[in-house]
């Protein structure tokens, strides 16, 4: 069988083989549209696999020499995105209890597949060979450890080169690896990614730059609309973030009335942190927020809305409690939850709330306050750090993260104070400083990303990096067909 990950909680061959045929139809229960459009996201892979066409059609119970997908028959406890892959000689039943259960089974049965059969969009039906197409029989049972596990992408610092393309590729790789949260980091000193209507000149000018003076760009709000539902297709939230009170000097540049001093200042290029902030005391300052929040909240179907909060080193701490308390009211008064970098446990958090811990003790105070953590200690999950000491690419102030190390932890063991029970799952960014291309931001998300992926779905309990390096290094001819630039899997 091809190695699977992340690894599945049980998987048991049961020693023959199933072998897909051109009369090989996939079956969905019927009236769901939802179950359609998996179907036809599972014959569209195999088409472009096989440049041969699989029906689609209903069926009140499996056939023999079908894929069905059912809402019917999974076992309750595999939850809202667990699932069962049975492959018999006769067929393959994938049966979940969610939708998304079932998207993740034909994630898992894309897998077992050979590699080589990714990225083959344009093949003929005379290309076909049929033993391509034939996998061992075995019993999957699956579910996730963590309803979250994501990764963040910095449009600010660069704004992706091939815009919404780059995302999207991103997002289809991200569903590859069952990873459901995609975290937007839309706005910074260097840059304002989103198109607000009400203020438009944060994205037509605090969007014109990026880091080094580089080609700048944004979001219209349109586009950002499409982003959200092609990830939704996807089984994927999106989750965005604006950074606030710091973080802000692209937002303080292009409407002077934000700045205490009623002056603007100029466009930011560099990557230092910590010297801008909103003016604390000026009511146009909750207006804009207000607004800001508003309109991005029109365009989230998630719960959480991401207020940042971190490194707000030139906010002075009275000022950033009172900011950030009235911040998590705007939030909630727009019907979301506040989700904020650890810095933002030195307020009270309300129920509800979560924050993020990146690199210190500060999400274990949030913790002891109720609140919810996602885990992305920047040592191990850090994707913007150098591998080692030769990646010309990333920075290292978080010291080097190998592939290795970027899978050796655990979210309930890494940090203390933070229990299971407080973790939501887990989250890899990847900050843009050095990234200008997406060959260059997939050489630092692959394939580290994996590993993350595999902790936020595993089961602790048996993963160990001996027995993962060697499925690892059998994912090297899947991202290869997917045209993937990856870092060498094992060093
Ligand atoms: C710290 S992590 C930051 C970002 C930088 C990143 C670079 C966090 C909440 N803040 O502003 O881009 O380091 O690694």
């Amino acid at each position: 069988m091809n190695p699977i990950i992340p690894l599945p909680v049980s998987a048991v061959e049961t020693g023959a083989a199933f072998t897909l045929t051109d009369n090989t139809t996939i079956t969905i229960d019927a009236n769901n549209d939802e179950l359609a459009a998996i179907g036809g996201y599972l014959a569209g892979w195999l088409g472009a696999a096989g440049g041969w066409e699989l029906p689609v059609t209903t069926a009140a119970a499996p056939r023999a020499g079908a894929i069905a997908l059912t809402l019917s028959g999974a076992d309750a406890s595999l939850g809202a995105e667990g699932y069962q892959l049975t492959v018999t000689p006769e067929g393959v039943v994938i049966a979940a209890n969610r939708p998304a259960g079932l998207f993740y089974g034909v994630q898992t049965l894309r897998q077992l597949l050979p590699a080589e059969l990714e990225g083959q969009a344009g093949r003929s039906a005379q290309d076909v060979n049929l033993a391509d197409w034939t996998i061992p029989t075995v019993v999957i049972r699956d579910a996730p450890r963590f309803g979250w596990r994501g990764m963040m992408l910095d449009v600010a610092r660069h704004f992706p080169a091939g815009g919404v393309e780059d995302v999207k590729r991103l997002i289809d790789l991200m569903a590859l690896y069952k990873l459901n949260r995609l975290h937007l980091h839309l706005t910074d000193d260097q840059g304002w990614r989103l198109m607000i209507e009400s203020w438009p000149r944060l994205a037509e000018v605090g969007g014109s730059m990026a880091v080094d003076g580089d080609p700048g760009g944004y979001f219209t709000q349109a586009e950002y609309a499409g982003l959200v539902a092609y990830a939704a297709s996807r089984y994927i939230d999106v989750v965005p973030e604006i950074d606030l009170p710091g973080h802000t000097n692209a937002a303080l540049a292009s409407y002077p009335e934000l700045n205490c001093d009623g002056t603007a200042p100029d466009l930011y290029t560099d990557i230092g942190v910590g010297f801008s902030s909103l003016c604390i005391d000026k009511e146009i300052t909750y207006q804009f927020v207000d607004d800001v929040i508003r309109e991005v909240a029109a365009l989230t179907p998630g719960p959480f809305i991401h207020v940042g909060g971190d490194e707000a080193l030139s906010t002075p701490e009275a000022d950033y409690v009172r900011f950030m308390t009235r911040v998590q009211q705007i939030v909630q008064a727009h019907g979301k939850q506040m989700l904020a970098w650890e810095e933002a446990a030195r307020i009270e958090l309300a129920p509800g709330s979560a924050v993020q811990h990146w690199h210190d003790e500060m999400a274990a105070h949030a913790a002891s306050q109720g609140a919810q953590v996602i885990m992305s200690p920047a040592a191990h999950s850090y994707l913007d750090m150098k591998y080692d000491d030769t990646t010309a690419l990333g920075l290292n102030w978080a010291g080097n993260v190998s592939v290795e190390k970027a899978y050796s932890w655990d979210p309930a063991a890494v940090q203390p104070g933070i229990a299971e029970s407080a973790i939501l799952g887990v989250e890899a960014p990847l900050w843009t400083e050095t990234v200008r291309t997406l060959e260059e931001l997939e050489y630092l998300v692959f394939p580290r990303l994996l590993g993350i992926a595999e902790i936020g779905w595993s089961p602790a309990a048996g993963r160990s990096w001996k027995e993962y390096r060697v499925r690892l290094a059998g994912h090297a001819a899947r991202l290869e067909a997917l045209g993937v630039n990856f870092h060498p899997l094992v060093e």
